[in-house]
């Protein structure tokens, strides 16, 4: 483990990194997982490392979604486990949503060290580690599913998805939250609900909307679920990354450097 130093700029972003590694280490993470990360950190410097207000607003209907659902589901893979795991625990446990550990690069042993790993959280009866049922059309490990929790789910959140297994739930009748920096990808495109923001950001926002929720009517939570219009959020979060681009290109010489002979 590297420290950190407190005053360093990118304090937030480094410190990440050296979680993600020790739980990689702690055999929690998979080591594609770090790539995954990296591909996340260059979309969140585009979109300022800040939730955007479209975020925010998928956020609150993501919320509204799982409270009005009859059996959500969090699904938890090794990169969602090492970056919020209390805020996973806290957040099913407001939403009245169960969790399930689902892996794409899947292993026993991974999946109950992340079950342990949520457990020492606070999680209970955490699901996954005795698959008991299969999601059809789906080749991956990510078939491996229970029945009382993803299979039967009629809402499941994704956090980090792949767009495989994110089509397979939607054509199981199922809507589908994912959170995924990528604007672009193939979960982002394909769920009724695309959170672009980065999970440490996402999930937090989304415990003080639950918590904001607590009592507001069940029609009113399906107003925000009904009003949400996925496909004109995501283009909001393109034009967002469209936008940071050219101020980023346009910004004045400050903060840039140049060599004393200019
Ligand atoms: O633990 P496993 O075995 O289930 O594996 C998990 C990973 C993430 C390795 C696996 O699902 C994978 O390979 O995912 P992808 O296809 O790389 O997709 C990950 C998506 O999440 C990419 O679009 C990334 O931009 C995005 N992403 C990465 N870090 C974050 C993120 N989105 C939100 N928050 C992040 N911190």
């Amino acid at each position: 483990m590297t420290e950190i130093p407190k005053d360093h700029p990118r304090y937030e972003s480094l410190a990440l990194r050296e979680e993600i590694t020790r739980c990689v280490e702690a055999g929690i993470t998979s080591r594609q997982g770090l790539i995954a990360h990296g591909r996340g950190e260059a979309i969140d410097y585009l979109i300022g490392e800040k939730t955007l207000p479209s975020a925010l607003e998928a956020e609150e209907a993501a919320v509204a979604a799982l409270l009005t659902s009859k059996n959500p589901v969090i699904s938890v893979n090794g990169n969602t486990a090492a970056l919020v795991p209390g805020g996973i625990v806290e957040l099913a446990e407001l939403v009245g949503a169960k969790i399930e550990v689902n892996l794409f690069h899947r292993t026993e042993e991974r999946v109950a060290r992340i079950k342990e790993y949520l457990e020492s959280f606070g999680a209970k009866d955490v699901l996954g580690l005795n698959p008991d049922a299969t999601i059809p059309g789906l080749s991956s490990e990510r078939a491996k599913v229970s029945k009382e929790g993803i299979f039967s789910a009629d809402t499941v959140l994704v956090p980090l998805e792949d767009g495989d297994r994110c089509e397979a739930l939607i054509g199981m009748g199922k809507t589908v939250i994912a959170i995924d920096l990528n604007p672009f990808s193939r979960t982002s495109r394909m769920a009724h609900i695309s959170i672009v923001d980065n999970v440490v950001r996402a999930i937090p926002n989304m415990i003080k909307s639950a918590k904001s929720f607590r009592y507001t009517r069940v029609i009113d939570l399906l107003y925000f679920v009904y009003a949400f219009d996925n496909r004109k959020n995501l283009e909001a979060a393109v034009e967002e990354i469209k936008r940071g681009l050219d101020e980023g290109r346009l910004e004045e010489s400050s903060g840039y450097s140049k060599l004393s002979i200019w």
